[in-house]
């Protein structure tokens, strides 16, 4: 504090001990991370470059302190100068640079890299403005803007020396060498800095410190020069303006984004300067030589929002290196990977071509170039077969020309994969099915995971302590020793330990709900979670219908048997989606009804946490009964949320979707709550046409419920306001399949109310849960990578 804040302790508040903590926790970093470079330096060693335009990393302090060994000190020596460290702790704001699972799997990937020693950078955007912040204003999501850095962040380095220019629109060349060959010259129209900050990422025992390296972008002066000294000074600031647009926000939708220029030109912006970077780096090693380049470097594309680092590459690698086109080619594809996310078609990314030809001429000329190649390889396989060449094209004609960053992400890459078991089956099976075919080995599965440090050791520090007791510490970094509880599970006596813990975690849960939203619940009720980014297919919705039918039953039969129950929502809607906001209005409106209503006796409570995010996650995990994980079989392609509430002692009630598949297989299905359609059964619906009203005809409670949404019951003054979810049901065809599922997710959740009943019976389970989450560490998917993918050696830090 004296040395780095200039404060005296006497005047100090919160913030300013916060500070003064990281300075002093960041010493250690520093001191290892500069032990990790020289140690990756000297053995020349192999590097993953995960690409991603999200890392969701939350805050750093408590993770960092654990990873460190440092927490327990820590905490005591501050405890001697009068301060409470979970206190502080609270004055970090999230680093929110991501939407949701994928931004949030990132940052878990970089926590075990760096855990199990393995040479990786992160490589993403420095926005100014992360994930937007929710408030909830009569019921309805508000958007303001999130300022994470407004009083710095103690934890990033600024990096000048390693600054990186990019160039953006012009035109290009084509010139002719004295050999008579054709070289290209893009000209381009505008230059772009791109300025490093480094986060350094902590493994686990403080050894290895690996950095996520994200780019702000600046104004280039050097390129302003000409239009300065042309007097035209306004007009100066206007490009510069433009350019610093770039690394401004971070794009708020997660499944969807039609046609943005600046998020093309923020994606091509990271992954450009990420290259260069690279780049500057195997030449300090290896010279102008490319020939070990992909021995070197392996370059994860975290979805296809860097994909446009495949043609970048090829650029470098011909224009500038003067390579040719096959040698180019044979480096690039050895380069490249790429994790698929999503089914969902409207989230495939597409991007005009005329739009790419502006902002990146040459880029395109490229990506025709290996359009125009692969076509003849598909030729060779299906002569004459139109239509499999218009569907493998990465060329989509139509009515707009439209560049398919899927197709060139596989053609692209040497291996791809999707997120869970089922997801993978069904890249193959439907996605990419003829791309499987031309090559068979390429299409793979990497199950998701999650780093047991910030999610259970860290989120958790009551049952971390209670299992170090029975099973000792090493379960951070070797989580299938979880396994061994398995034999307390009918103990009487660590069942009652391990409630009490969940009922402490449920008693601090309640007094940060009270002070967050004025809403008392008792944690003696069933506490029932569904944490997640709000959309259709995750259906947030039939866990609120199913709300209303309680509180249907429970007005028409006071009597009616259920144990009592908090409805816990954690949700932010794209600013765009209407229905969306839609449900999150009506979730607040059925809460304020219900939380009013003196009849239900306190038998349901529902609140509406805002502003979800992975501070206020690490609150609600550790407190939950039950996991809500009920998205349209076929439509989630992992999840990650439910492996972290099912570590922490969550029951799932959830569909055959995703990693909830692999969860079940797991912790047995006696120990979760499967219901609803499978993938096929969806399949099938469809094909034999599926029509909603049947349901709403045939099941009164259906009826009932949608009905109730038409009138001014939840919306007093407001008739009709909640009208829009009943018409999505009916007239808009339940594209989710919600009243088809109604019933039988209605009888799941009866079943977890009759266990949660029997004491025992859910002090097993939830015993169960937590003994058999050992697969979903993390670091077992960071594993699965190195040996499918990757093919890293560790590299021993001091
Ligand atoms: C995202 O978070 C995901 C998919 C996607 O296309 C875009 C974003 Cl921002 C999620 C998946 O929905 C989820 O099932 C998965 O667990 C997660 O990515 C990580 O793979």
């Amino acid at each position: 504090m004296h040395c780095s804040l200039g404060t005296d302790e006497n005047k100090a508040n919160n913030h300013a001990w916060y500070k003064a903590t990281c300075a002093s926790v960041q010493e250690h970093v520093l001191e290892q991370l500069r032990k990790t470079q020289k140690s990756h330096y000297f053995n020349d060693t192999r590097a993953v470059h995960y690409f991603s335009a999200e890392f969701l990393m939350g805050r750093l302090m408590s993770n960092n302190l654990h990873n460190l060994g440092l927490f327990e000190k820590t905490k005591q020596a501050l405890l001697e100068l009068g301060v409470n460290l979970t206190d502080i702790m609270e004055e970090e704001p999230d680093m929110a640079l991501g939407n949701g699972g994928l931004g949030r799997l990132a940052a878990c990937f970089i926590d075990s890299l760096a855990t199990l020693d393995f040479p990786a950078v992160g490589y993403g955007l420095h926005y100014e403005h992360g994930l937007f912040r929710q408030d909830i204003k009569n019921g309805a999501q508000i958007e303001r803007p999130d300022s994470w850095r407004d009083y710095g962040n103690p934890w990033e380095i600024c990096r000048p020396e390693s600054i990186q220019e990019i160039s953006l629109y012009g035109y290009v060349e084509t010139k002719y060498k004295d050999n008579g060959q054709v070289q290209k010259e893009w000209h381009p129209g505008m230059i772009v800095k791109g300025l490093p900050w480094d986060i350094p990422v902590v493994g686990y025992g403080g050894k290895t410190v690996n950095v996520l390296r994200l780019w702000q972008s600046q104004a280039s002066n050097y390129f302003n020069w000409d239009v300065f000294n042309a007097g035209g000074y306004v007009d100066a600031q206007k490009e510069n303006v433009q350019a610093e647009t770039i690394s401004k926000v971070l794009y708020p939708n997660d499944e969807t984004e039609a046609g943005k220029q600046l998020r093309l030109i923020q994606q091509y912006f990271f992954s450009a300067c990420s290259l260069k970077d690279i780049i500057r780096r195997y030449k300090r090693a290896n010279g102008d030589d490319w020939k070990y380049f992909s021995e070197q470097v392996v370059i994860q594309l975290n979805d296809t929002h860097p994909a446009i680092a495949i043609p970048e590459l090829m650029r470098i690698l011909i224009d500038r290196a003067e390579l040719d086109w096959d040698t180019a080619w044979d480096i690039s594809s050895k380069t490249f990977a790429y994790t698929n996310h999503t089914l969902l078609p409207e989230a495939l990314e597409k991007w005009p071509a005329r739009m790419l030809e502006k902002i990146l001429p040459r880029h395109l000329e490229i990506i025709y170039e290996i359009n125009h190649r692969f076509m003849e390889k598909v030729e060779a396989i299906w002569p004459g077969d139109n239509q499999i060449k218009q569907k493998l094209s990465i060329i989509e004609e139509g009515h707009e020309k439209m560049v398919r960053m899927g197709n060139l992400s596989v053609i692209g890459a040497f291996a791809v994969n999707g997120v869970a078991e089922i997801h993978s089956a069904l890249v193959k099976k439907n996605l990419f099915p003829e791309f499987d075919q031309m090559w068979p080995e390429k299409l793979t599965n990497v199950t998701n995971g999650i780093t047991p440090r910030r999610w259970l050791k860290a989120c958790n520090p009551r049952l971390s302590a209670l299992i170090s007791e029975k099973i000792g510490d090493d379960w951070p970094l070797h989580l299938e020793n979880l396994a061994t509880l398995d034999k307390y599970a009918d103990n009487a006596k660590f069942q009652k330990q391990f409630m009490k813990i969940k009922h402490e975690n449920k008693v601090d849960l309640a007094k940060d709900v009270l002070a967050l939203t004025g809403i008392t619940i008792n944690p003696k009720a069933i506490f029932d979670v569904q944490i997640k980014r709000l959309h259709e297919y995750k259906r947030q919705h039939l866990n609120l219908l199913h709300i209303m039918a309680l509180y249907r039953r429970l007005l028409e039969n006071p009597n009616y048997e259920m144990q009592p129950r908090v409805f816990l929502f954690g949700a932010k809607a794209a600013p765009g989606y209407k229905l969306a906001k839609d449900i999150i209005y009506a979730i607040n409106q059925v809460a304020m009804r219900v939380n009013n209503d003196h009849r239900l006796k306190d038998k349901i409570k529902v609140v509406f946490l805002p502003n979800y995010r992975v501070s206020l996650a690490e609150k609600m995990i550790p407190a939950a009964d039950i996991s809500e994980q009920i998205s349209t079989a076929g439509k989630e392609a992992s999840g990650t949320g439910n492996m972290k509430l099912s570590l922490n002692g969550a029951l799932t009630v959830g569909t055959l979707d995703g990693a909830n598949i692999e969860i079940a297989e797991e912790v047995g299905d006696e120990n979760i709550f499967i219901f609803g359609l499978t993938v096929d059964q969806v399949q099938q619906l469809n094909d034999q046409g599926y029509n909603p009203y049947d349901y709403y005809y045939k099941n009164k409670e259906i009826k009932a419920v949608l009905d109730w949404l038409d009138t001014d019951y939840f919306t007093p003054d407001k008739p009709g306001a909640l009208a829009s979810i009943k018409h999505s049901l009916l007239e808009g065809g339940d594209p989710y399949k919600v009243l088809a599922d109604f019933e039988s997710y209605s009888q799941a959740q009866l079943k977890a109310d009759k266990a949660y009943a029997d004491k025992s019976l859910w002090a097993k389970m939830a015993i169960l849960n937590t003994a058999r989450m050992g697969k979903f560490t993390s670091d077992r998917s960071i594993q699965d990578y190195v040996q499918k993918i990757w093919k890293l050696k560790p590299c021993a830090v001091e």
